[in-house]
């Protein structure tokens, strides 16, 4: 008892420590796209080094059971900023490129979260949360609502996809380098202009299509859905993540000299894998594999910069994905044929837009080197938790309306407390729940595979359960021999999807 009451006086100072912490700490959220547990060498890749990522790894806290809240990336990303499960909410799947803004502006957020404590906030690289009101973005005007109403003061972003239209930046709010007398016309009905497609000009191709992505060619590429115009704004897909990696390291020197906060969304290593010439073949993969190291690349970049300003000590630097890995995903770019032994979700089952674990549970890292000591974490971590962990670390207070699916999980985000969640919803084409090691998949008829990709869903007619302390794998379905403790779990899960709110 007495070692206890030691232990916990131990940690309680130590989390006070933190609680105080001033002056406050920059936070630093990397998200990688795409990108799988088993994709980055400290999860254990053998055929790609990534060196930046893994100095993350070795400096703060490698979490093993770090998920995001989708399966896809739009609602692991509405997840992560507002603290709700996106399951919740219709409308928040994978979006077109013209969608209307899916946060409503009087939404808390983890960006406010922020502003609320005096950070100034920004957002580079992938958005993929719909722009403007509900008639969708004024490509050619205003385009609000977007980033400044979910929190963010500063902003450059690829407004969806880097597959689909419009292929352009947006910066504060405009269409960066747009010229006025080339309007952008956009439409996912539609074909709109003149420009040549991929269904129908397959020779003018630089890279080829597989499934979808057969329309409007921008830069020798089809995408999904047509534009015209903009011209002069196209962004080169070579230079992308240097474009990025430069906005998010300017914002970064731009505010050294007061709390910050910077989302950086990478666009690696979703498709098109298009790398810049420097990392083209250097990975022997193909193009994904050489994204995996532009990716590393990018990282590089923020860490190089936090260490030549003296910030890295009170930054807390964040690294994971918005779901899991696909190998095919609409585009021929050798990712299957050059993928080899390596296995972009390591030893889990299922990937991008599936239930098994591969589907949700990512590279996941926080490195804060001036209160976080380097460590392996088991804790069950979510994105989704972010909002309430970040409120607590600046002691403010929240209500059940603000983030009511985001937990306060500050002491495991810390490396304080081994177990982390005692249940997890995980959202992919169906609802699994996570107690402990155990994992329920809900029944789900319809195909086994992602269509066009490679991608196992996990669903099955009578619903799935898994040991994962013994089967990380999800092999060996336990639903006909252990019923019970599937009932329970399938009613737990019933409960928290007809509340509003799982706080
Ligand atoms: C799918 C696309 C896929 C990718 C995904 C979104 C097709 C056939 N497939 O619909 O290529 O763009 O949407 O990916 O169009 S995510 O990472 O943004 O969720
Ligand atoms: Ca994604």
């Amino acid at each position: 008892m007495c070692r206890r009451m030691a232990l916990l006086t131990l940690f309680l100072s130590g989390l006070c420590n933190v609680l105080a912490a001033d002056p406050k700490p920059n936070v630093v959220l990397i998200y990688a796209d795409d990108l799988g547990y088993g994709d980055v060498s400290c999860y254990g890749a053998k055929r790609v080094s990534t060196p930046n990522i893994d100095r993350i790894a070795r400096e703060g806290i490698r979490f093993t059971d770090g998920h995001c809240s989708s399966g896809t990336c739009t609602p692991s990303r509405f997840s992560m900023l507002t603290g709700e499960y996106a399951f919740r909410k219709s409308g928040t799947g994978v979006l077109p490129g013209n969608a209307p803004l899916i946060i409503p502006p009087t939404t808390h957020t983890l960006a406010k979260v922020f502003q609320q404590s005096g950070y100034a906030t920004g957002v580079v690289g992938k958005w993929h949360l719909g722009l403007g009101g509900p008639e969708g973005p004024d490509w050619n005007g205003n385009i609000r609502p977007g980033p400044a109403e979910v929190g963010f003061g500063e902003s450059f972003i690829i407004p969806a996809t880097g597959d689909r239209v419009p292929c352009v930046y947006v910066e504060n709010g405009r269409v960066a380098g747009l010229d006025a007398n080339d309007p952008i016309e956009v439409s996912f009905k539609e074909k709109v202009g003149k420009e040549p497609t991929g269904r129908a000009n397959p020779d003018l191709l630089k890279m080829r299509w597989h499934h979808g992505h057969d329309m409007t060619i921008i830069k020798g590429i089809s995408r999904i859905g047509w534009m015209s115009g903009g011209k002069a704004a196209l962004w080169e897909d070579e230079t992308m993540a240097d474009t990025l990696a430069q906005k998010a390291v300017r914002f970064i020197e731009k505010h050294k000299k007061e709390p910050f906060f910077l989302y950086f969304g990478l666009h690696d290593i979703h498709v098109p894998r298009v790398p810049h010439p420097r990392f083209a073949n250097k990975s022997g993969m193909g193009p994904r594999g050489d994204c995996i190291l532009q990716a590393d690349f990018c990282v590089g970049e923020i860490l190089k910069t936090l260490d030549k300003q003296g910030l890295a000590g009170n930054t807390i630097l964040l690294f994971t994905s918005d779901n899991g890995p696909v190998v095919n995903d609409g585009y021929h770019d050798d990712a299957v044929i050059k993928l080899g032994d390596h296995k972009p979700a390591g030893p889990l089952r299922g990937g991008k837009y599936s239930n098994f674990e591969g589907g949700t549970r990512v590279p996941f890292l926080l490195r804060w080197p001036e209160k976080v000591k380097p460590a392996v974490s088991d804790a069950l971590v979510c994105q989704v938790d972010f909002l309430a962990s970040f409120a607590k670390l600046l002691q403010q207070t929240t209500t059940r309306g603000d983030g009511p699916d985001s937990l306060d999980m500050l002491t495991a985000f810390l490396g304080h407390d081994p177990t982390g969640r005692k249940l997890l919803v995980e959202h992919a084409n169906r609802l699994s729940l996570r107690q402990g090691t155990w994992k329920y998949i809900e029944p789900g008829k319809g195909p086994k595979r992602a269509p066009g990709t490679d991608t196992e869903l996990g669903q099955d007619p009578a619903g799935m359960l898994f040991d994962l302390s013994r089967d990380l794998g999800e092999t060996t379905n336990l639903i006909g021999s252990q019923p019970e403790r599937a009932k329970a779990m399938a009613a737990k899960l019933l409960e928290i999807r007809s509340a509003k709110s799982h706080r």
